[in-house]
């Protein structure tokens, strides 16, 4: 049997690229010097798209290649997949939900004690010797018996919650919808959420409908000793809005794996000591990735073998 021609938008984990090379005849877009080019060239024989969350797939990409049938997202957030376009087309678009849900989870748990216990703070104290010379660190913020207010109650949204729980945290939540089987405290706003908790952790998915949500407003509700947390998408929050509330006071602290102009982040936030940041790695554990890799093999193989992928999109 012949190959299925796939384009590889960037590069996938080595484990990966050894099973996909395998199985099918891999183009490499991200080597290309002209992009144009080598979609050109291939245009007529490539039916698949291997992309990731960071990379997604534009309606350019798309329209360049018309015998596509599948592109297979290695991440959860398909927000830089064109959807409708994808639909449009009826190509079909997979991504890799669940098996990300507790690290990322995991992720926000830890930005959350971290900002609230200064972990990086008792780090470099630590680390620089001032320990030795002084009497008593500066104390920090309990999360027992405060309220965690979390925006978009979805797999991990829940997967926090119930973590958060643990630590003997309240549960506060908005959704677009009221979730029957929880009995968490439902706010019909972001705006509402954010002024009844103590901290704000952000678990929607990125998409046109969540953009910008936490506002100025937002921030203004969640208050002086409020915390926000984001291992979602940095789309979903105004970044401008959010550096100026952590400088002036109208919020307490913030702790960010995403951003909105990833790998850059504003220089107020390098330098703020009320501010605990990630490089977007939530799902950046050996085993998580392993697991998302194989999903998209998975989704692929299905695809090509005529069978409906186990996690498709839409
Ligand atoms: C990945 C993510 O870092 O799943 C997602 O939506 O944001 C992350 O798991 C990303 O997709 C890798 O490109």
């Amino acid at each position: 049997m012949t190959k299925p021609d796939v384009l590889l938008v960037g590069p996938y984990p080595e484990q990966d690229m050894a099973v996909l090379r395998d199985a099918y005849v891999l183009h490499n877009l991200w080597e290309a010097t002209d992009h144009r080019a080598f979609l050109a060239e291939r245009a007529d024989s490539i039916r698949g798209i291997a992309t990731r969350g960071d990379l997604g797939a534009d309606s350019a990409l798309m329209d360049a290649l018309p015998a596509l049938e599948i592109i297979a997202c290695y991440g959860v957030g398909v927000d830089k997949v064109d959807l409708e376009h994808a639909r449009a087309r009826g190509i079909c678009v997979t991504h890799t939900p669940n098996v990300l849900t507790n690290d990322v989870a995991d992720m926000g748990l830890a930005l959350m004690l971290a900002l609230a216990r200064r972990i990086p703070q008792g780090d470099a104290y630590v680390r620089s010797g001032q320990w030795r010379k002084a009497k008593m660190g500066r104390l920090t913020t309990s999360l027992a018996g405060k309220t965690l207010g979390v925006l978009g109650l979805g797999r991990i949204g829940r997967a926090v919650s119930s973590r958060a729980e643990a630590c003997q945290m309240k549960i506060a939540y908005h959704d677009l919808i009221v979730h029957e089987d929880v009995d968490y405290a439902y706010y019909a706003s972001p705006h509402e959420l954010a002024a009844a908790v103590d901290v704000l952790m952000v678990c929607l998915s990125g998409s046109a409908t969540t953009a910008q949500m936490v506002d100025k407003g937002v921030l203004a509700a969640l208050g002086s000793q409020g915390m926000l947390i984001n291992i979602s998408r940095g789309s979903t929050v105004d970044e401008p809005a959010l550096v100026e509330a952590l400088q002036s006071g109208a919020i307490a602290g913030a702790a960010l794996d995403v951003f909105a102009n990833e790998p850059q982040v504003p220089e107020a936030l390098l330098t703020a000591d009320n501010v605990v940041l990630q490089p977007h790695h939530a799902s950046g554990t050996v085993e998580t990735r392993a697991a998302m890799g194989a999903l998209v093999i998975e989704n692929l193989r299905c695809h090509f073998a005529g069978e409906r992928p186990p996690t498709p999109v839409f």
